[in-house]
């Protein structure tokens, strides 16, 4: 017998009986699973992110209040030991859950001994900017030990949201958590269109603490040698991992125990509406579970007409909702949950991935139990899962995503700006230079006790030279050209306002091109997060009915932290006419020192970038481009 067939046997009989799994694709993307003793994991529960159907869904307003206790705590969330932040003790935090219509209201109490702030990732705050949560934006921070309650309506708006801290990169830590809106005219409908719901979140993680990595990136070091994101450790689903204990990358000595593999059991027999956020500070995420197909139906906070695929592309800070059939087996059977790095988004060395349990069951709303009963599923990945050479780009790019309550482009821009964004070397304002990102040409500076909402309120003036900005003065139509400039790829958030993404191309576009083009008109897709591959623009349509300060950002989290800001001021004189703020707000701010830079001072010119030169990068990049037809 020869050896190749006698490791094939021997691979069946581990296969047969210890559920072991063999890749199903030669690639690096997915390891072999060993099956080895899991700790606990005391932070997460999984029940918390199943949305019940005894939430009362009406267009009864009410006030919905949730207190938030900001702490640390030590645990393992990928089998690496350190310290993490947690909301009331768990990791990653509660859920919310509101209708449209209710006032929310949050109590935070900030135990760190650093400042913090919360926002609301995707709610438009209309009437409310000075409650988006941005500090040196829209808010003063919460100091270390000190309390602020937010409070604001949610109007008009519905779907998958989540919160996160917008402190330095402090959502990385575990200050993060899904936010749902309920709307009595959603066009998406439990008992229509699905009969269970769930939240799933997907993201990555770092076995150093953020600030070492912040602190790294923006010295003249860098971080283990470069100023380039680092590649996350780990990936994990509802905040568990399981990192490579073997691997050189694992910290030397250190322990390993990776905690129960996460396991969401659902109902035979039914339609399930997945939820998925990505959590992420640098991954687009690719998410599939073996034998299920996933009906697209919601992108961001926007119920679509989408495709039904096997593998769902993520980029960091969007929402997917997906509905899956479990008509795919009986109560008992499992079947894997895969996220894997999207490989062609990012130059990554050693992809990541994290594994979840689909349990099938016959009883109502129980979450997994952990554990498996001592086995793990034997289903095999899809065949088609992308591997390197997978275009990285929107799910729109590839399919039609038809938003469901349509709207024609609005009319007529009055405005139409250009933010092009580029790594670099910058000058900041103390004389000093940065390697990082900056927006046209400014890298964001943070004056964190001075917030531009509080400068428009007083008709003061801030320094261009800290962040770039565009004021709209009327009630219309604002259109923003994004130009990626880097050869890397950025997800680009846009607080206050959901847009249309009315075009997208190779190049850059100024203003006056812009003008003369053709523009997507029927129904073109709203979001909040869009992903712009590099050397390629995109034009987002904002209708400006919402006055406010709002923050235009790479939701990257190390590139925030390298000065990838800018701002859009939405009709300063009715800022001024309805600041309502709560001297709560006011008191914040009261005592700082206006002249400090937070969260991270930045120090001195960091121009080394040794393993991934630029031009190398560029290469890499045009490469990836060419195939996906973003250049030729
Ligand atoms: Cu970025």
């Amino acid at each position: 017998m020869s050896s190749f067939l006698i490791l094939w046997l021997v691979c069946r009989f581990l296969q047969s009986t210890h559920g072991l799994t063999i890749p199903a694709r030669g690639d690096e993307r997915q390891r072999d699973i060993d099956i080895g003793e899991r700790g606990n994991q005391a932070f997460f529960n999984p029940d918390s992110y199943i949305l019940s159907s005894d939430f009362e869904i009406t267009s009864v307003p009410s006030t919905r209040e949730y207190w938030f206790d900001i702490g640390t705590t030590t645990a393992n969330p990928d089998g690496y030991t350190r310290q993490i932040y947690t909301v009331n003790g768990q990791f990653p935090g509660p859920l919310i859950e509101v209708n449209q219509g209710d006032t929310l209201v949050v109590h935070v109490q900030n135990n760190l001994g650093t400042p913090q702030a919360i926002h609301w990732h995707g709610l438009f705050q209309n009437g409310s900017s000075y409650m988006d949560g941005v500090p040196g934006i829209t808010q003063c921070p919460i100091p270390p030990g000190g309390s602020f309650t937010y409070e604001f309506p949610i109007t008009n708006e519905g779907g998958t949201y989540w919160w996160h801290s917008h402190y330095s990169n402090d959502l990385q830590e575990g200050i993060y958590g899904p936010l749902i809106v309920h709307d009595t005219q959603d066009p998406l409908k439990r008992g229509q269109d699905y009969d269970e719901d769930r939240v799933v979140l997907v993201g990555d993680w770092w076995h150093d603490r953020t600030q070492v990595i912040v602190d790294g990136l923006i010295s003249s070091a860098g971080y283990r040698g470069t100023v380039a994101s680092p590649e996350p450790d780990t990936l994990l689903i509802n905040g568990v991992g399981e990192a490579n204990c073997s691997s050189s990358l694992y910290p030397s000595g250190a322990s390993c125990n990776p905690p129960t593999r996460p396991e969401i059991s659902l109902l035979a027999s039914k339609r399930v509406r997945l939820r998925f956020i990505n959590t992420a500070s640098h991954s687009h995420l690719r998410v599939s579970i073996d034998n299920h197909e996933l009906n697209v139906v919601e992108a961001d906070s926007t119920a679509v007409w989408g495709p039904t695929i096997h593998e769902l592309p993520i980029s960091e800070a969007q929402r997917y909702s997906v509905i899956i059939d479990t008509n795919k087996g009986k109560a008992g059977d499992k079947f894997w949950l895969r996220v894997n790095q999207a490989t062609a988004c990012q130059a990554t060395a050693s992809p990541q991935w994290a594994l979840g349990v689909i349990t099938y069951s016959n009883e109502q709303g129980q979450a997994g139990t952990g554990g498996n009963n001592g086995t793990w599923p034997n289903t095999k990945s899809w065949p088609d899962l992308g591997g390197s050479d997978q275009p990285c780009r929107d799910l729109d790019e590839s399919y039609s995503l038809y938003p469901r309550i349509a709207k024609d482009a609005y009319e007529q821009t009055f405005l139409t700006h250009s933010f092009s964004s580029q790594f670099g070397v910058w000058t900041l304002f103390n004389g000093q230079q940065l390697t990082g990102f900056a927006i046209n040409n400014v890298s964001y500076q943070n004056l964190i006790n001075d917030p531009i909402l509080e400068i428009v309120e007083r008709e003061g003036n801030f320094d261009r030279n800290y962040v770039s900005t565009v004021t709209v003065w009327e009630d219309g139509f604002l259109d923003v050209i994004i130009n990626n400039l880097d050869a890397i790829d950025h997800p680009f958030h846009v607080h206050g306002n959901d847009f249309q993404v009315v075009k997208r191309g190779a190049g850059n576009a100024t203003a006056e091109q812009v003008k003369e083009m053709d523009i997507r008109v029927s129904n073109p897709l709203r979001r909040d997060t869009i992903w712009i591959p590099g050397l390629s623009y995109t034009v987002l349509r904002i209708r400006t009915d919402n006055p406010g300060v709002w923050t235009l950002h790479c939701h990257i989290g190390w590139h925030l932290a390298q000065g990838k800001l800018g701002a859009i001021i939405v009709r300063p004189q009715d800022i001024q006419n309805n600041a309502a703020r709560p001297s709560s707000w006011s008191n914040l701010c009261a005592g700082q020192d206006k002249n400090a830079v937070g969260p991270n001072r930045r120090t001195v010119i960091s121009p080394r970038f040794p393993f991934w030169s630029f031009d190398t990068l560029n290469h890499i990049k045009h490469q990836v481009l060419r195939r996906t037809g973003y250049a030729d």
